[in-house]
């Protein structure tokens, strides 16, 4: 007997109370799938755990945050409309304008009627003989569905340090994927900070003027080049506006889908010369340029790697006056680029203020959090103010935070211990009817570009199904077991596969996260795009389907 829906608690009247789908999750995924499901005419259900959409962009308001993609080559390309209408105030959009931007897309086309807010998934069941998924709220409420859209994004997980004490700390202490919603005022505070990637560089150097003290925790120290931001003039407006076409033709064309595309020369194979110029020139502009757009060998060549390191280990010294603090700055356990490329702005130049410290545990590691601050194995730190900028259980911690049952109890956490099997990233093997918007294994880059297309073949999976009268679809084993060999075969002689980071799904401070596994397809948004592409027009055929 399949539980009935209970009809969601909204005053809006046009709460969908017997849906077709359950999309989880009203962030840049969850709202461009309901959009697109609703044009198939069906009923839609979002269920969303924040008080209203934006995803990372609703949770993510630590200061400083904003995306690291070229504003008019990151927002949604499927109406023109929408494209004319909206102005990004600068080439890369800070927080509060890209959730302002989210906002106005959700008005715009009355998305928030299909969705409930202060709904946190925390379990979901599959009924095999009825063909329905019923999920449950942390309220005890229960929705049913006979089919389940995650649209979790793959960085919502948020990890606190795993240190003695932490919860003993008698001042605030946020995580920044939790900041408060209006604000923490810093000023003249002695502030404590853990953690160097990338979402703790953009709270550094946007604070440290504001402090009164900040002392910076680094564990590992991470590559960082300069973002150049800058406002967008009208001039500009007017071109990007008359170029939209062009902009999103060219992030179709990278395997990124940024708008900078890998160089075609080695690093090994131009003068010393010709490639300290093209890393100069990388270094002076905007965006991820110096990261993608490299030299082809650069991510996949050790040598060409231990070279573009030096490069950058020669622009920290140039910034940082202090050659001890920029020795601890510079990577010493991983190459250039082989994590996640944090793009910064005065970064560096920040540990040249009097007021800014910086402490390596490696030198002198944390053995508690006390009331007062922070004691490492040297001193005791007195702070006002923690903030925990120490990252997310990456793509699959998502899924863990949930219960998810398929047919017989099969429980995807447990079958998630090691590397996920799943067919093209779009649905886990053992999981009927329950299809993921950026889950394990799709192309991943400049998000939106990645979720557009995700979203778009999953609807027209969707079509099919609905044109077909198909209840049911899950993986056959066998292209299972060819997309996971598949999945392998990319990443090989990539570098970034063998070092530590979320995107190898290590993380720290959760049990059992500190073994390599391969999250993402790394065959390029192109390959991904043509081998979706084949699937769809050949009928499903790697699906079987009741
Ligand atoms: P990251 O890149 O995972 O960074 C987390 C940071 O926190 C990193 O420097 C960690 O050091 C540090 N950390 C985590 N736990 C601890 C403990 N227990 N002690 C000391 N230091 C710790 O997350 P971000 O939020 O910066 O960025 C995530 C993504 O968001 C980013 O890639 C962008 O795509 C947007 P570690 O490196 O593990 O030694």
């Amino acid at each position: 007997m399949v539980a009935k829906p209970l009809v969601a608690q909204r005053a809006d009247p046009e709460t969908v109370a017997d849906p077709d789908v359950i999309v989880i999750g009203a962030g840049i995924s969850g709202m461009y799938q309901l959009y697109r499901l609703r044009e198939l005419g069906m009923r839609v259900l979002v269920l969303e755990a924040g008080s209203d959409i934006g995803g990372t962009w609703y949770w993510n308001r630590y200061p400083g945050a904003r995306f690291d993609s070229e504003s008019w080559s990151y927002g949604y390309s499927f109406s023109k409309e929408l494209l004319q209408e909206w102005d990004w105030p600068e080439h890369f959009s800070a927080q509060p304008d890209t959730l302002r931007y989210l906002e106005y897309v959700a008005d715009k086309f009355d998305l928030r009627k299909h969705m409930r807010f202060h709904s946190r998934v925390v379990a979901a069941r599959f009924d095999d003989e009825a063909s329905i998924w019923t999920v449950e709220l942390e309220s005890g409420e229960r929705f049913a569905a006979p089919l389940l859209i995650t649209a979790l994004g793959p960085l919502s997980a948020h990890t606190l340090p795993n240190i003695p004490g932490r919860d003993s700390f008698a001042g605030p202490a946020w995580h920044t994927a939790r900041w408060p919603h209006g604000g923490v005022d810093l000023k003249g505070k002695r502030v404590g900070i853990i953690g160097t990637g990338a979402t703790a560089i953009q709270t550094i150097q946007t604070i440290a003027k504001d402090v009164g003290h900040l002392t910076v925790f680094q564990r590992t120290p991470n590559w960082a080049a300069p973002l150049h931001n800058r406002k967008i003039t009208d001039e500009e407006q007017t071109r990007i506006k008359a170029s939209y076409d062009e902009i999103f033709e060219r992030c179709r064309q990278t395997s990124t889908c940024f708008i900078h595309a890998t160089d075609s020369r080695k690093a090994l194979e131009v003068s010393a010369e010709e490639r300290e110029a093209f890393w100069e020139k990388l270094y002076s502009e905007p965006g991820f340029g110096i990261w993608v757009g490299n030299f082809q060998d650069v991510l996949t060549d050790p040598r060409a790697n231990d070279l573009a390191s030096a490069f950058m280990a020669k622009k920290i010294r140039q910034r940082v006056k202090d050659p001890e603090v920029a020795d601890r700055l510079i990577p010493k356990n991983h190459g250039f680029g082989t994590r996640r490329l944090p793009l910064e702005t005065n970064y560096f130049e920040v540990y040249n203020q009097d007021n800014v410290r910086l402490v390596d545990l490696n030198e002198t590691p944390i053995e508690a959090i006390t009331p007062r601050g922070i004691r490492t194995s040297a001193e005791a730190h007195e702070f006002d103010i923690l903030i925990y900028a120490t990252g997310f259980d990456g793509v699959t911690g998502p899924y863990d935070r949930i219960d998810i049952r398929g047919p017989g109890g099969r429980r995807l956490k447990d079958d998630w211990t090691g590397t996920p099997r799943t067919l093209l990233g779009v649905q886990a093997e053992g999981f009927p009817n329950m299809l993921m918007v950026l889950g394990p294994h799709t192309a991943r880059g400049n998000i939106p570009r990645n979720i557009e297309e995700v979203v778009d073949w999953v609807t027209g999976l969707v079509k099919h199904m609905r044109e077909h009268g198909l209840k049911r679809v899950e993986p056959r084993p066998e292209a299972v077991a060819d997309w996971a060999g598949h999945v392998g075969k990319a990443v090989e002689g990539l570098l970034f596969a063998g070092v530590n980071s979320w995107q190898t799904g290590i993380n720290r401070n959760v049990e059992g996260r500190d073994v390599l596994r391969v999250l993402g397809y790394y065959g390029g948004a192109v390959e991904y795009r043509r081998i979706t592409g084949e699937v769809a027009a050949g009928g499903y055929r790697e699906f079987r389907f009741d």
